[in-house]
């Protein structure tokens, strides 16, 4: 992916940060108004990198969130089950209803899985609450052969009602805060259930990408002792801190990340201090395995969630 030099635009400079992923972009002030070179330009940096951080983008309110989002496509609902929080097309992502503190990618519980993810500093803790993203396509391409040969055939049910951090927390007996019970019982009030390729050909690079994460109930055809066995070790190739970037933020910031090329994971570390960040994300289109299959959803309608399929 390369752009033609008369259309770049000027000012704009692009820093890398890991090895294998993430990279800050400086010279832009986001919004509805950039130009299409620019946004061409984010794009390109956006699919190369995986991960992109804007730093200083304190003009931006959800209203211009949002209309920056737009340049980049069609954006979703807020999410497929959480109604009571979201503002137009945001998700707050706040630390009194819950932390993202397992690796995942976003919304993979539905077959139109988001295209990418825009999280914008609000509130942020004086130390703590970094976040880390784990390139998925770095992770494929490091496997030898014989696994790529092996995730390339497997199919895995990702579903909202399971999810592998939370699941020793939901069977404790108390200990559980009531504001973040209530987001949770929201967040599985309806139930999605998606057979997906553990191995996608990226829509827009081509690259072939590992597609897991904590949503991730069991792999199809497989003995839940297999299952667990064969997700642990493709997983850990994903979340190896080599193929990691992790972000320090700060008020104003703004990522932009790959939701089909990366895990994310939020790092809970910053006791009962406020945090809050807002999200939201561009449609994307339903995953194909390496043989041109589609997903395939067996539980759920998420048509109002995003008309793309
Ligand atoms: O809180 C974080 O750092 C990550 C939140 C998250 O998973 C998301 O915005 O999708
Ligand atoms: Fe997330």
């Amino acid at each position: 992916m390369s752009l033609d030099v008369a259309t770049t635009p000027v000012g704009i400079s692009v820093t890398k940060i890991g090895g294998n992923i993430g990279a800050r972009i400086d010279g832009v002030r986001l919004g509805g108004d950039l130009d299409a070179a620019t946004v061409a330009r984010i794009r390109t940096e956006l699919l190369t990198h995986k991960v992109v951080f804007f730093r200083g983008q304190h003009h931006l309110d959800d209203t211009g969130q949002q209309e920056f989002g737009r340049l980049l496509g069609e954006l979703t609902r807020p999410h497929p089950t959480v109604r009571s929080v979201g503002l137009d097309n945001v998700l707050p992502i706040d630390a009194e209803y819950g932390r993202a503190n397992s690796w995942h990618s976003d919304v993979t519980f539905v077959d139109r899985i988001p295209a990418f993810s825009l999280l914008r500093a609000l509130t942020i803790p004086d130390h703590g609450g970094t976040t880390v993203w784990a390139n998925t396509a770095a992770a494929y391409a490091g496997l030898p052969e014989s696994l790529k040969a092996l995730a390339g055939q497997l199919w895995a049910v990702h579903t909202n009602l399971y999810d592998y951090s939370r699941h020793v927390d939901e069977r404790r007996i108390g200990g559980v805060d009531v504001k973040e019970q209530a987001y949770r019982d929201e967040f599985r009030s309806d139930v999605y259930e998606t057979e997906h390729p553990v191995v996608r050909v990226h829509p827009e690079t081509g690259e072939r990408v590992l597609l897991l994460g904590h949503f991730v109930k069991q792999l199809v055809g497989l003995s839940s002792a297999e299952s667990n066995a064969i997700f642990a070790l493709l997983q850990a190739r994903v979340t190896r801190l080599e193929n990691t970037v992790r972000w320090q933020w700060e008020p104003g910031d703004l990522a932009i990340w790959d939701n089909r090329a990366t895990q994310h994971y939020g790092v809970a570390d910053y006791g009962d201090q406020a945090r809050r960040l807002h999200r939201i994300t561009v449609a994307g289109t339903v995953p194909e395995s390496v043989d041109g299959v589609r997903s395939t959803a067996r539980t759920g309608d998420a048509s109002h969630y995003s008309s793309l399929t």
